[in-house]
């Protein structure tokens, strides 16, 4: 369709703060570790970095908190509101990777973790019709 704009996936990337945890790995379950992440999507990959206050010396590190943590693959991916029991926060995402990982991500403020919501969405679906 001569309409559609020519570069589809610039409108699929964002970054900014999140709250997130890993939930589970390789679709094994691990404890939760809730923490503030530069959290970047880019070419339908999500990127969280590094919580500044996790250097190990105790000391925030201004570099720190551009250190990847965890890479997500979007595609074959699922993004969905986390169930009530999943988490006593509000406006909780669950993310889970094909690969069996999964995250909790959240943020208080609900217009954000909406944008969030739409962006992965959208992402996880044009990857699906490539
Ligand atoms: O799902 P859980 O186990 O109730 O999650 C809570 C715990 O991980 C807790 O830490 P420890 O029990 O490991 O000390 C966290 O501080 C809470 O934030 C977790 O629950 P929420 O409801 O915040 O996701």
């Amino acid at each position: 369709n001569s309409e559609s704009p020519p570069q589809k996936m610039s409108n699929l990337e964002k970054a900014g703060i999140l709250n997130k945890t890993k939930i589970c790995d390789n679709g094994k379950k691990v404890r939760k570790n809730w923490g503030l992440s530069w959290t970047v999507l880019h070419g339908g990959i999500l990127t969280f970095h590094k919580d500044p206050k996790s250097n190990p010396t105790g000391a925030a590190s201004k570099t720190n908190q551009f250190v990847p943590e965890f890479t997500v693959d979007l595609r074959g991916a699922m993004i969905g509101w986390a169930a009530k029991e999943k988490s006593s926060k509000k406006n909780v995402l669950e993310l889970k990777s094909r690969a069996g990982a999964e995250f909790l991500v959240q943020y208080d403020t609900e217009s954000i973790i909406n944008d969030w919501h739409k962006v992965i969405t959208d992402t996880i679906r044009q990857l699906d019709v490539e």
